[in-house]
Formats: structure tokens, C-alpha cells, sequence
């Protein structure tokens, strides 16, 4: 019979290990040895070649012998029945005995294969873990410790309690899987490896989904020499034999990761997988600086730590995150306060302390209308400007996190030691924005753990060592923060949101203020122009009719001694008074037409007309002028601005004839939309009554449309056409009053149309 190896000789080096099918190595350790029968049979397939250091058989002796041939047909028919059982379960191993030795005997199935690990009971006696402590002590760790790096510690030293490392850490990973020592239980003689960060090459993907499927790993003796898997070579079976040891205990591990362990000075190690929903999330590591078997069921105990640990990390980290979420609310509502009351808000931003924590910030920085207000630790100005352009770009309107600025933007290579994570709100106007900004991750290194010392021999020719792996941890977090929570992320945008409608609300009431103070303006103006009218009403009307009455008197008394010219000089003096006293009644109109007591009544504007030309009825009937008028609506206005608009209105058109022509006024109604009303203003899709009023008068240039209706205008002059040049003045704000418009084309010489529009509504 011929026996071969199934030894996996591919070369293993730092370029491929990530290739490296460590589930095959085809040899174990050599603190125990391995037997594989096919499953259903008994017929020994594979031994490993220390068997006779333990059983003193070789495996020529052993290779297709049946397990009874071995061991005795008690055991054999023991064991049958053992794995004959749906579930083996690997808590109660079976026990081969041979010439008053026993070996703890870990089985399980792989591949249509049996696999038997023997390992002699280290002291000859079997240790039953006494769970019932472990438990207890388990249950008040859980009382006492607060957090989740409390609880790590706890477990750390408990398990070294219970295994006798040297050395247990609990390892954690990021979202990468590179990792920290986030709590460490060591001899108080050796140097601490706290903190210490390595790369996630440090452990390939390969072997972190092995530690998936298999919970718990040993190596007892780094310095041990490989013992190959032997197999009967049977020259008609071409297949190439490999046996998958992912679950096994004996496995022996990738050369890589062996001389990584040397370079450190260990001796022996365990290491036991922590997982959350199905993901590594970290591991416990133990070292030992000399090798260390531990017994099958101390490798349980510690197992169970791992377990004990798991079952806390989800509890644990939702009330970490809870209570940072509750720090962060605080800070947050420390924060609105401080822009509340604060009388401005930017300028005194960099003294509070709370705009950082509420997103656990380094650095922040608010850009408002050109400047940059700053807060902690943030690059110079310059380089703020930059990057809140390049953002106010790329960025309208948005908002954002990321951990990687220059993912985005290259230059923030620059400024990572600010700046290399952000988190930015961009506000409503150009530039402005405001940003969170988080240091690089390096930059949060806690230099305790100086990963030169956890190296033995640190000279050049060491190709794995922890200091490498911190070297290219530094690499592969370069230019990168740490990830901004959720509860960081919506703390930001509620400020930022609440900055905004602050702002906001200031340009209103900086806008407010001016309305106030023009406001204060107008009514003081008003004021003077009631005086005014007081001062004209008492004061100027009444020496004018004094003046009149005199001057009446002494033309009236025709007196022969007066020249004539002196009785000219009277007469004048009289019209001009009485011009004075037209204007100075005209402006009261004027002014009342503003004033606020204006009463609205629904009024039949057909009656509004005849009222006026009754009024009118003298002038009418002297020029002998034609009046025509289609059917006028009934509307809701001021009765008496009416009559005095229709009075001024037709009043000028009888006015304003040409020499020796019958005046011939039209007045006509229609509906226009607003969008229509030509210089007007008015909203389109409203509608609108339009009241025009044609004559065939003097007319007057297109230049003065506008003009015409502003108080004093006069476009002829007075000798002919008398007047105030107040009228149309009085017109315009009666319609006003109304919400609505007054407008005028003309043709000179032809006649002008005057449009009055009152909004339907
Ligand atoms: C495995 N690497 C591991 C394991 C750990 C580490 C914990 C699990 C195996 C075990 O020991 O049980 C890494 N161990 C550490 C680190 C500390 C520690 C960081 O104690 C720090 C205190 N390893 C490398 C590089 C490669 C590599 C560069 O550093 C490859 C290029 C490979 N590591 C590697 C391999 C394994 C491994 C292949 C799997 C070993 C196995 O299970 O066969």
C-alpha cells in the first residue's frame, strides 16, 4: 500500500495571501493528532503522520484499518453510535482511550467525511468548566459596567481570568475591517498594545469569513513544525484529495500570519470571533509568550465569554448611540438658544462650544453675505473661501456628510488636518453655507499605543510587524475622518435649517425697521400737511375773502374820483384772490381724497352721474354740450370721491374745448383683464370694469399720458384755460382709494379718452 501527503505547497507570500486557501493547508499541529474515516463507514482514509507520538501506531499501520482495529470494538460500536446522531455536538467530545491515556476526541462532518481530533487531556484528568461561576460572575459584570468599552473591559479580564493568557484584547473593526485594540487585560510587565490600530490586511477576507463559520482558533506553539495529512494513494483514484479543516480545531495556520506572530515575540494564541448579524464585528484576541495548550473545555469557557460579549454588543451600542443622541439634543438646543438670543448670532458663534458637539465637530465654519464666521479648528480663510465656492457650486441648495471630502473635492488634501470630513448646508443666497468639519482620523490617534514597541526584533529586515501594519493603517485612512453618526447628521440639519429661517426672519425685520421708520415719516409729513390745511382753512381763506369783500366794495361804490386804472388794479387784485381761494379749496380736496375715512357703499354709479351733471347743468347748458352715456354699473365706493371724480372728469371736457365747438362727452363700460390696463400694474386674470369718458376737446401730447395726473401739472396756459392743475391730481388718488387705476390717451386737436378701472373684486 502506498501512502501520500495532501499537503498544500503553494508559496505564500505578502502579495498573495489573500488567495491563500487556508481551510486546506493538508497538515494540522502537532498537539494532537487526526483520523478521517468516510462517513457511513469505519475504514480509516486519512491520519496524520504524528499519530504514533501519541498512540505509538504509525500511519502505515493505520491508513485502511477499521476504527475497531485501532481502538477496541467497544469503542468503535460507542463511537458509531456517537456519530451516528442527527447533531454532534461538539460540547460533550468523545472520549478514545488507549493504553490508560485519553484523548479528548473533536469530531464533525465535512464533505461526506468523519473528522477525529485527539488531543490528550493535558493533565490526564477531564476539567469540566464550572459554568455556574462563570455565569454569575458574567451577570454582575453586566450589573456594574456602564458602556460598551466598559463591558469589553470586563470581559477582557475575565477571560484572562479564566484562560491564563498573558494577554486578551478585544479587537474591533470598522466598516473596513481594519481594527483597534478597543480594551486589553494583560501582565503588568508587558507593554500595552491599547488603542493600537491595524490594517484590515492584517487578517485577509478569506480568514475573516473562516472565523465566520468557525467560532474558535488556537495556535499552541508558534514555533511548531507542521504535521502533513496522509492519505492511502490509490493510483486509480485521479481525484486530488484535500480535506476542508475550516472547522477544525488541529488546523495549522497560514506561514504569513505565523511569522507575523513571531515578529511580535508570541508564543501561543487564541482567538475567539464576535459577530453581529452575521458580520464580524470584532474578535478576542489572547497571546501567550510561551506556548499554551488550553483544554477542550476551557476553549468553551472562553467561547462562552465570546458569547456572553455578543449578546451585549446590540444593547450596548443602541444605548451608546441613544446617549450620544441625547448629548447631541442638548447641545443642539444649547445651540438654538445661543442663535435665539444672542443679538447677532455670526459674530458670536466661535465662543460657543455647543455648535460643535451638536455634531461632534472639530471645526465649523458659517459663510453669510462675504464673510466667513469660524468655530474650533478650521483652515485659514483663504482656503474656507475656496472650499465654500467650490461647494456653493458643485452643491446648490444641498445638503450633505461625507467622511472622504476629497472623494469630492482633491483639494482637501490640503486641509485634512481640518477638514477631512464635512458635513455642509448650503442657505438660500450665493455662497452661504454652513459646514461641520471633522480632523483626519489619523489626527485622533492616541499615541499610547506606539506600535514599535509590540515589535521584538524592529530592524528592517521585518516585513510583518504591527509597526508596518500601523504604517499602512495611516495609508488607508489617509485624508479621512471618522463617520458622522445619524443622530450628528440630523442635529446639523436642524440648526442649519433653524439658521436659515433666523436669517431670514432678521432681513424682515431689517426690512421692517426701514417700512417703520418711512412710516414715522409719513405720518409726520401728514401731520404738517393737516397743518397746513388748518392753516389754510383759517388762516388764508379768511384774509382772501376779506380781501374780496373789499375789493367788491370799491368797485361796487363807482366812485368818480377813482381812475380807472386804479379800479383795473382792484379788479385784478379781486380775480386773484379768488384764484387763490379755488387753489387752496382744491388742495383741501386733495388732501381728504388720502385721508382715511373714506366709507364704502354699493352705489348705482348711473345715479353717481346724474347727481354730477346736475351739478354740471349751467356749463352744460351754456356750451350746449352733448352728454351720451352708456348703462353704468353698480359698485362698491365712496359715494361723494365719485361725484367729485365724474365732476372733474366731465368738468374738464367741457373745459377744455376747442374754439367754437360743441363739447360732445361719450361715456362707455367695459370688462378688460388686468394684464390690459396699459402702465398699470395690475395683476393679469383679474377682472376689471373700465369706464371711459371721450371728448372732442383740445386734446393733449402723448408725452404727458403720465404726467397729466400729477398735482400741479398744467399743460395749457392759464389765461386761456383756468385752472389749478390739481384735478386730475385728485382723481388719481380717489381711484386709488378704490384699488384701482386711472389712465389717458389723447390725440391733440382730435379729443382724449380718460379710462376709470375698478377691480371687479
Ligand atoms: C490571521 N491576523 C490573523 C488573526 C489575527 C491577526 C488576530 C486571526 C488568527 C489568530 O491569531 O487566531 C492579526 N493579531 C492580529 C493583529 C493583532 C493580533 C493585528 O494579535 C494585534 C494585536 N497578516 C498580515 C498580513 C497578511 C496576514 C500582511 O499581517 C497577509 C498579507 C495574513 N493573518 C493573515 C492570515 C491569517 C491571519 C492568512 C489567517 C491565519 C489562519 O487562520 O490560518
Amino acid at each position: 500500500m502506498n501512502i501520500k501527503d495532501i499537503v498544500n505547497r503553494d508559496i505564500v507570500n505578502l502579495t498573495n495571501c489573500e488567495s491563500e486557501p487556508i481551510h486546506i493547508p493538508g497538515s494540522i499541529q502537532p498537539h494532537g493528532f487526526l483520523l478521517g474515516i468516510k462517513k457511513g463507514e469505519s475504514r480509516i482514509e486519512f491520519c496524520s503522520a504524528n499519530s504514533a507520538d501519541f498512540i505509538a501506531i504509525t500511519p502505515e499501520q493505520i491508513l485502511g484499518k477499521h476504527i475497531r482495529d485501532i481502538f477496541s470494538d467497544e469503542q468503535a460500536s460507542a463511537f458509531a453510535h456517537y456519530v451516528g446522531k442527527d447533531v454532534i455536538d461538539s460540547a460533550q467530545p468523545f472520549v478514545f482511550s488507549l493504553n490508560g491515556t485519553s484523548f479528548n476526541t473533536t469530531v464533525h462532518q465535512v464533505g461526506g467525511n468523519v473528522i477525529m481530533e485527539l488531543e490528550p487531556f493535558p493533565d490526564g484528568t477531564l476539567h469540566l468548566p464550572n459554568l455556574y461561576n462563570q455565569t454569575r460572575n458574567f451577570v454582575s459584570i453586566l450589573e456594574r459596567s456602564s458602556g460598551l468599552s466598559h463591558l469589553c473591559q470586563e470581559i477582557a479580564d475575565e477571560t484572562r481570568v479564566i484562560t491564563g493568557y498573558d494577554r486578551v484584547m478585544i479587537y474591533r473593526f470598522d466598516e473596513e475591517y481594519n481594527g483597534e485594540v478597543i480594551a486589553e487585560s494583560k501582565r503588568d510587565d508587558l507593554i500595552s498594545f491599547a488603542n493600537q490600530k491595524y490594517p484590515h490586511t492584517d487578517i485577509p477576507v478569506q480568514a475573516r469569513e473562516l472565523y465566520i463559520r468557525n467560532p474558535l482558533r488556537m495556535i499552541a506553539d508558534i514555533s511548531y513544525t507542521p504535521v502533513p495529512l496522509l492519505t492511502i494513494d490509490d493510483s486509480s483514484d485521479k481525484s486530488n484529495h484535500s480535506l476542508d479543516l475550516s472547522h477544525s480545531i488541529l488546523r495549522s495556520v497560514s506561514p504569513i500570519h505565523v511569522e507575523y506572530l513571531k515578529n511580535m515575540g508570541v508564543g501561543a494564541t487564541l482567538t475567539i470571533s464576535l459577530l453581529q448579524n452575521q458580520k464580524l464585528w470584532g474578535l478576542i484576541a489572547c497571546h501567550h509568550y510561551s506556548p499554551k495548550i488550553l483544554p477542550h473545555y476551557t476553549r468553551l469557557s472562553a467561547l462562552l465569554q465570546g458569547n456572553f460579549l455578543t449578546s451585549q454588543i446590540a444593547v450596548r451600542e443602541v444605548a451608546e448611540e441613544f446617549n450620544l443622541g441625547e448629548e447631541v439634543d442638548k447641545a443642539l438646543v444649547e445651540s438654538l438658544t445661543a442663535l435665539h438670543e444672542t443679538e447677532n448670532f455670526m459674530e458670536a458663534c466661535h465662543q460657543s462650544p455647543s455648535l460643535l458637539k451638536l455634531a461632534n465637530a472639530t471645526g465649523a465654519a458659517i459663510f453669510y453675505s462675504g464673510t466667513i464666521y469660524t468655530n474650533g479648528n478650521v483652515p485659514d480663510e483663504q482656503a474656507l473661501l475656496k472650499l465654500f465656492a467650490f461647494l456653493a457650486d458643485a452643491y446648490p441648495n444641498k445638503a450633505f456628510a461625507t467622511d472622504q471630502l476629497i472623494n469630492m473635492y482633491p483639494d482637501a488634501r490640503d486641509i485634512s488636518k481640518y477638514a477631512a470630513g464635512i458635513i455642509y448646508h448650503s442657505m438660500v443666497s450665493g455662497q452661504d453655507g454652513i459646514l461641520w468639519m471633522r480632523q483626519e482620523k489619523i489626527e485622533t490617534i492616541n499615541w499610547a499605543g506606539n506600535p514599535d514597541k509590540a515589535v521584538v526584533k524592529n530592524e528592517d529586515g521585518v516585513r510583518l510587524s504591527p509597526r508596518k501594519s500601523f504604517e499602512l493603517w495611516m495609508e488607508i485612512v489617509k485624508n479621512k475622518s471618522l463617520a458622522w453618526r445619524k443622530s450628528e447628521v440630523n442635529a446639523a440639519s436642524s440648526f442649519s435649517y433653524a439658521l436659515q429661517k433666523h436669517i431670514n426672519y432678521q432681513i424682515i425685520r431689517t426690512q421692517e425697521d426701514k417700512n417703520r421708520a418711512l412710516n414715522e415719516k409719513l405720518r409726520l409729513a401728514n401731520k404738517e400737511l393737516a397743518n397746513l390745511n388748518w392753516i389754510s382753512t383759517h388762516d388764508l381763506k379768511e384774509p382772501l375773502r376779506k380781501i374780496q369783500i373789499f375789493a367788491s366794495k370799491v368797485l361796487d361804490r363807482e366812485d368818480p374820483d377813482l381812475s380807472m386804472q386804479v379800479k383795473d388794479s382792484v379788479e385784478r387784485m379781486r380775480l386773484a384772490a379768488e384764484k387763490m381761494q379755488l387753489l387752496i379749496e382744491d388742495i383741501l380736496t386733495y388732501s381728504k381724497a388720502g385721508s382715511m375715512e373714506q366709507v364704502f357703499a354699493m352705489t348705482d354709479l348711473n345715479e353717481v352721474l346724474r347727481n354730477a351733471l346736475a351739478e354740471l347743468q349751467d356749463d352744460i347748458d351754456e356750451k350746449r354740450a352733448i352728454i351720451r352715456t352708456e348703462d353704468l354699473p353698480a359698485l362698491e365706493i365712496i359715494p361723494f370721491q365719485m361725484h367729485q371724480l365724474f365732476i372733474n372728469l366731465i368738468g374738464n371736457a367741457l373745459k377744455f374745448v376747442k374754439h367754437g365747438e360743441q363739447p360732445q362727452v361719450s361715456i362707455t363700460v367695459s370688462m378688460v383683464d388686468g394684464a390690459n390696463i396699459p402702465q398699470a400694474n395690475a395683476p393679469s386674470g383679474w377682472q376689471y370694469h373700465a369706464i371711459a369718458f371721450l371728448d372732442n376737446g383740445i386734446g393733449f401730447e402723448k408725452e404727458y399720458e403720465h404726467r397729466i395726473f400729477d398735482i400741479f401739472q398744467r399743460l395749457n396756459p392759464a389765461h386761456k384755460y383756468p385752472g389749478t392743475g390739481i384735478g386730475l391730481a385728485i382723481c388719481k388718488k380717489i381711484m386709488e382709494n378704490h384699488q384701482g387705476f386711472i389712465g389717458a390717451t389723447s390725440v391733440p386737436d382730435e379729443g382724449s379718452v380718460f379710462t376709470i378701472y375698478f377691480p371687479l373684486n
